[in-house]
C-alpha cells in the first residue's frame, strides 16, 4: 500500500524520482516528456478516485492538485495544518489561527520555494562552504560554517519574515504566482551572524552598493546553469545590526525546508531576500542583476497604475522595505461565541523598517475603530502583539477588522491597495468573521 504521508517531502527532494517510485512514471527518451505506464496509471487513478482522461500531457515531477490541496491527510513532514498551495515545488502557508505564537514555531511557518532544494544531509552541515566574493570584496575568500561559529559573535534576534506576495489572492485582475492569502508571514527567533561583522572580515571596497546572495537549490527545469533565484539588498540595509547570516531557528538547528545549513535574514523586505541553502554571499558594485531581481519579479510600478495595465519593465522599482500590516491570530475566523462573554481578540502588526504605532478594531465594517493594547517589539524588525477585550451589542453575525498604523503616519487600507502586475504588497485590512449567540 502507498504510503500517503510524505508525498511533499518525496516530491521537494527529487520529483521525477518521486514520480517514478509513487506511479511508475518513466521518461519518454525521445519527447523527453515523462508518461505513466499501466501500473503508474492505476495508483495514481485510484489515488485520484476516477480515471485521468490526459493523463499522456500531465507533466512530470506534478503533485496532482487533489493531493497538493489537502491540508490533512498529506502533511508536510515537521509541519502542521499548512494549507499547501497548487505549485510546484512546496509551496505552503500558515491559516491565521495557527499564526497565535509569539514566536513563530517551525511547524507553522510558511514555506516559499522558487526551485527544487537541495538533498544536504546534516553531517555535512559544519563543513558547509560560504564562498564571499564579489566586484566590491576586497579579499574574496571560502569560510566553512564551523569557522562562521567560532570566529564571529553570535547574535539572536526574533526577526519576521514574509512573502512580498502574500495576499495575492485577492488582486483583481488576478496576478500569476502563488495564491496566498495571508499566511505568508511568520516571526521565528533566529541566531547566528551578523552580515556586517562577515562583510568587514573580507572587506567591503569603497564603490560596493548590494549585496546578495546564491543557493544551492536547483531551477525547476533540472538545468544547472539556471538559477531560481538570487536576489540581495542595498549595502545599508545588509549592514544593519539585525541583517544575519543564520544556521539555527528557535534554538534548534534550522530545518531543511528553510534554508539549513545556512540562510541570510533580512527582516521587514521581501523575505526573497533572505536566501537558502546559502553558498555564495556577494559584494556587488552594481544593483544585483540576480534572477528575479529585474523584470516584473519582486517590482511594482513606479508610479500607481490602473488594474490591468500593461506595465513596461523600465517603469517598474524594485521592492524595499514592505508595508504595515496586522494579522487577527485569535479567535478562528467562523466560530460562534456567546454574548455573555468579553472576548479577547488578540494578534501581530508589523511594519517593514519601521514599527507599528497602533492597531485598531472594529466590528461595525469601519464605522467605528477602537483602539487595542499595542506591545513594543522584542527587538527592531520584530512583529508587535495587540490584543483588546470586546463586547458585541446583540447576537448575530460580525465581522472583526484589524488596522495598524506605523510610525511614519502609514495606515493599512481597509480595502486592496493599488494594483500591480504580480500582485505584491497587499497590506489589506484582516477580516474575520463571528457568530454571536444567546
Ligand atoms: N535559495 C533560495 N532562497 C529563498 C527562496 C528560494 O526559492 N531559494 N525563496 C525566497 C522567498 S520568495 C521567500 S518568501 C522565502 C521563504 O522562506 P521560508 O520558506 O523559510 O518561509 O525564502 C526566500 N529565499
Ligand atoms: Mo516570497
Amino acid at each position: 500500500m502507498m504510503k500517503k504521508i510524505g508525498i511533499h517531502k518525496l516530491y521537494s527532494q527529487n520529483s521525477t524520482e518521486a514520480d517514478r517510485l509513487l506511479w511508475g512514471r518513466e521518461t519518454d527518451p525521445v519527447s523527453r516528456r515523462g508518461f505513466l505506464g499501466n501500473v503508474g496509471l492505476i495508483s495514481m487513478s485510484t489515488v485520484l478516485g476516477g480515471a485521468i482522461p490526459f493523463a499522456k500531457y500531465m507533466p512530470q515531477g506534478l503533485i496532482p492538485a487533489a493531493l497538493a490541496q489537502s491540508d490533512t491527510s498529506f502533511e508536510i513532514p515537521g509541519k502542521e495544518g499548512l494549507v499547501i498551495l497548487n505549485d510546484r515545488p512546496i509551496n505552503a502557508e500558515t491559516p491565521a489561527h495557527l499564526l497565535d505564537d509569539n514566536i513563530t514555531p517551525a511547524k507553522h511557518l510558511f514555506v516559499r520555494n522558487n526551485g527544487i532544494p537541495p538533498d544536504i544531509s546534516e553531517s555535512d552541515y559544519e563543513s558547509w562552504e560560504l564562498q564571499i566574493e564579489g566586484e566590491s570584496c576586497s579579499r574574496p575568500q571560502k569560510i566553512q560554517l564551523k569557522d562562521l561559529k567560532t570566529q564571529f559573535k553570535h547574535h539572536t534576534y526574533q526577526l519576521q519574515i514574509e512573502c512580498g506576495g502574500n495576499g495575492r489572492s485577492e488582486f483583481y485582475p488576478p496576478a500569476r504566482g502563488n495564491q496566498w492569502t495571508t499566511g505568508a508571514v511568520g516571526c521565528p527567533k533566529w541566531t547566528g551572524v551578523r552580515l556586517l561583522d562577515v562583510l568587514n572580515y573580507v572587506g567591503i571596497k569603497n564603490d560596493a552598493v548590494y549585496v546578495a546572495y546564491e543557493g544551492a537549490d536547483k531551477h525547476l527545469s533540472g538545468d544547472p546553469s539556471k538559477r531560481p533565484i538570487s536576489r540581495g539588498v542595498p549595502l545599508r540595509k545588509a549592514l544593519e545590526k539585525e541583517s544575519l547570516i543564520v544556521w539555527s531557528m528557535n534554538g534548534e538547528s534550522l530545518p531543511l525546508l528553510h534554508g539549513a545549513p545556512l540562510r541570510m535574514v533580512c527582516s521587514g523586505w521581501p523575505a526573497s531576500v533572505s536566501g537558502k541553502w546559502l553558498t555564495k554571499i556577494l559584494i556587488r558594485d552594481r544593483v544585483h542583476d540576480g534572477e528575479k531581481m529585474g523584470g516584473k519579479s519582486y517590482r511594482v510600478p513606479c508610479n500607481p497604475v490602473a488594474p490591468g495595465t500593461d506595465v513596461d519593465d523600465a517603469n517598474m522599482c524594485i521592492i524595499e522595505s514592505m508595508p504595515v500590516k496586522s494579522l487577527i491570530t485569535f479567535p478562528k475566523s467562523g466560530i460562534n461565541y456567546s454574548i455573555n462573554k468579553h472576548m479577547e481578540v488578540r494578534g501581530h502588526a508589523w511594519a517593514g523598517d519601521a514599527s507599528v504605532k497602533d492597531v485598531y478594531l472594529s466590528i461595525n465594517f469601519g464605522v467605528t475603530w477602537q483602539r487595542t493594547i499595542l506591545k513594543k517589539p522584542v527587538n527592531r524588525l520584530a512583529w508587535q502583539h495587540w490584543s483588546l477585550s470586546i463586547d458585541f451589542p446583540k447576537e448575530g453575525y460580525y465581522e472583526i477588522w484589524a488596522r495598524a498604523e506605523d510610525n511614519n503616519g502609514q495606515s493599512q487600507p481597509v480595502v486592496l491597495p493599488g494594483w500591480n502586475p504580480r500582485g505584491y504588497l497587499n497590506n489589506a485590512c484582516h477580516r474575520i468573521a463571528v457568530n454571536i449567540q444567546a
